[in-house]
């Protein structure tokens, strides 16, 4: 199969909610070393963004967006241990705790965020999915982070990116701790407007963006 071709099976996985199909396709994808990260973004990506369109446009129902989603993750978790290994690198360059912000239970663009950090060198603590701002403070406690990742998928619950901050500001640790988010309804301006420190637009990004916050020198190329 050409890569074109894989691509395209690929995003038909995800359309038909068939997660065995697209674990087979990303280990096709590995075999034929197209880059994990060139497979989500031409393959598994475009068929999300459909679905999602659809449900949107009242065509798709959430059984569909359900199952979609759950063969992005299964094709995710068979390229993450290369973009990890790919990455992979003894120096820590930071702690950064990464959340989906209470209400939001969507953690695949997260956990993206998630792999590209650790493979990049970061510490990364993932606390989860719908995780209230208290929880996400004594996290950055525990942990002594440096950067605060916050993910919201819904209009409705991007303010709780904001009442997040808030919290860590309340709590003392705002100028400790440098925060950055995130989202497919999350933009920049919005991110000035929350008081975020930086806004990141995918994953790749992310990675440069949090090297930028903690003053590290570098474009975000793996660390090897
Ligand atoms: C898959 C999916 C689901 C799955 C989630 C599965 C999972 N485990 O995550 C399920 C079925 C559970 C789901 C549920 C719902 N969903 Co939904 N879902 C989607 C869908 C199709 C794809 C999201 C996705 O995974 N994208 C792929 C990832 C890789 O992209 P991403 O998340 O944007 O992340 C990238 C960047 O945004 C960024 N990023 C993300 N997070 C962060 C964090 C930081 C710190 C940084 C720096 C960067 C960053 O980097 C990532 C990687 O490049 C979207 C449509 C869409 N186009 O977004 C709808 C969508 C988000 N869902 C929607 C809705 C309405 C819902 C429900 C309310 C449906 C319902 N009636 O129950 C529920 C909400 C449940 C809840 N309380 O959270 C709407 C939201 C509309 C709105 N205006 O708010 C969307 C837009 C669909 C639509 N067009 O209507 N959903």
């Amino acid at each position: 199969m050409q890569a074109n071709e894989i691509f395209e099976s690929m995003t038909e996985s995800v359309l038909d909610g068939d997660a065995e199909g697209a674990a087979q396709l990303a280990e096709l994808a590995l075999k034929a070393g197209i880059d994990p990260l060139v497979a989500i973004d031409k393959g598994f990506l475009p068929g999300v963004t459909e679905i999602g369109d659809a449900f949107g446009a009242g065509v798709a129902f959430l059984p569909e967006l359900v199952m979609a989603g759950a063969a992005m993750k299964e094709a995710v978790s068979v390229l993450e241990p290369v973009m990890i290994e790919r990455g992979a690198t003894r120096e820590q360059l930071g702690t950064v705790v990464l959340a989906t912000v209470r209400g939001d239970i969507h953690d695949i663009g997260k956990s993206l965020v998630g792999t590209m950090m650790s493979a990049h060198g970061f510490r990364v603590v993932d606390v989860g999915v719908d995780v209230a701002p208290d929880l996400i403070v004594q996290t950055v406690r525990d942990v002594d982070a440096d950067i605060v990742g916050l993910s919201a998928l819904l209009t409705t619950t991007m303010p709780a990116q904001g009442e997040t901050i808030g919290a860590l500001d309340a709590a003392g640790l705002r100028s400790r701790v440098k925060v950055m988010i995130g989202g497919a309804p999350v933009t920049a301006e919005y991110a000035e407007e929350v008081g975020a420190d930086a806004y990141g637009e995918d994953a790749v990004s992310t990675v440069a963006t949090a090297r930028r916050l903690l003053g590290l020198a570098g474009n975000g190329e793996p660390v090897r």
